[in-house]
């Protein structure tokens, strides 16, 4: 019994959906519930209680996660992703049902494009309530896996604890290494032991990414510079194909992929470029515009809370849950053909 425990005052300052959701009334329903792996509510949402800017506020332990507190966690989903507890998720990572020619041949606004899935492995705590032993073997088990690929996935695995630091910055500033975790995983448990059992795999010509025990267990990346999107997606399937031959991921058919933070459930994708767009980026409000009637997201070129620089913006999917692989990317696709579009008509109006 946690009957000592009180509904968290600091929420009353917070716009989270945490605070949003979770009503005195829920939380004493929820307070006493534990999951198998003894994930509690306070675990549930102590990183929007240590954050009150937090935009969620709220993260798994486990699978069993979103069904002992399904009260709390349905009414994020459904407001997150517009995903109700009846609705269904789907799959479809056919990159021959991608409708994508290459928009910018030229490479005139393509930097660089990017997709990437959340994966965590069956019956095994998430990154937030996981021991230490159980990570280190996730860390063996999926760098062994990775070592029997050939071809273009073949690569090398780095554990960060032997990265230099020069080294390290070096690929964060290239877009190709996590940063250290943020204080939203650090108070979501997510930063426990690091740099321990964390690292990234990548092939030579760091197209094929792989990062361990960041946020979700597997991050699984393809990438490449310019806009060939199909590209990217059709090296991503194939390394997900094949890791799936080996390891069995933690899936549930309403939610799709399960990861830690809800928004990432579903399809668990990211597809996004880094694209130069100076003169629709001087019009921010018809940038928005085109952002929102095609769902897709403007973030800075760092990822999550991060700033544009030098005119550059990441485009990626909003929506991940209730829709497939195809769809995430298509939508992206959609997008940017959009905002490449009208960047092209201020352009031509402005000589
Ligand atoms: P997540 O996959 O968790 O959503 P982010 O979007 O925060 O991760 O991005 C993680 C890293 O990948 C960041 O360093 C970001 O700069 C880089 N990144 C994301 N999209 C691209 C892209 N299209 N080209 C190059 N780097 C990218
Ligand atoms: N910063 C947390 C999580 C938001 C989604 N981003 C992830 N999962 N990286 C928040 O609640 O704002």
């Amino acid at each position: 019994m946690n009957s000592n425990l009180k509904y968290p005052k600091a929420l009353e300052n917070s716009n989270s959906l945490v605070a949003k959701y979770l009503t005195k009334e829920l939380f004493e329903e929820l307070k006493d519930r534990v999951t198998i792996n003894g994930f509690t509510l306070q675990n549930v949402i102590n990183s929007g209680v240590q954050n009150i800017d937090s935009g969620i506020g709220a993260y798994a332990g486990d699978k069993e996660s979103y069904e002992v507190f399904a009260p709390l966690f349905d009414k994020i989903i459904e407001d997150y992703h517009g995903f109700k507890k009846d609705d269904k998720h789907k799959t479809n990572m056919n990159p021959n049902d991608l409708n994508a020619p290459n928009l910018d041949i030229d490479s005139q606004f393509i930097i660089s494009t990017r997709v990437r899935v959340a994966r965590n492995i069956k019956d095994i705590p998430l990154g937030t309530a996981i021991s230490k032993e159980l990570r280190d073997k996730i860390e063996q088990d999926i760098s062994q896996t990775l070592l029997s690929f050939d071809g273009e996935l073949q690569g090398k695995y780095y554990p960060l604890n032997n990265i230099t630091l020069d080294d390290r910055e070096s690929l964060i500033k290239d877009h190709f290494l996590f940063k250290e975790g943020d204080r939203f995983l650090q108070s979501a448990g997510l930063n426990r032991d690091w740099p321990n059992a964390r690292g990234i795999f990548h092939n030579s010509d760091k197209t094929f990414l792989l990062w361990i025990n960041e946020e979700d267990q597997l991050r699984i990346i393809s990438m490449q510079q310019g806009g060939d999107i199909k590209e990217v997606f059709t090296r991503l399937v194939l390394a997900i194909k094949k890791l799936q031959e080996k390891i069995k991921f933690e899936y549930d058919k309403h939610l799709g992929y399960i990861t830690s933070c809800p928004t990432n459930l579903g399809t668990a994708i990211r597809a996004s470029v880094h694209i130069k767009l100076p003169n629709l980026s001087t019009k921010m409000d018809e940038f928005k515009e085109i952002a929102d009637k095609y769902s897709v997201q403007i973030r800075g070129i760092h990822g999550e809370h991060s700033d544009s620089e030098g005119g550059v913006y990441d485009i990626s999917n909003k929506r991940r849950l209730g829709v497939s692989e195809v769809e995430c990317v298509q939508d992206m696709y959609n997008g940017v053909q959009a905002l490449i579009k009208r960047e092209k008509e201020l352009r031509n109006k402005n000589y």
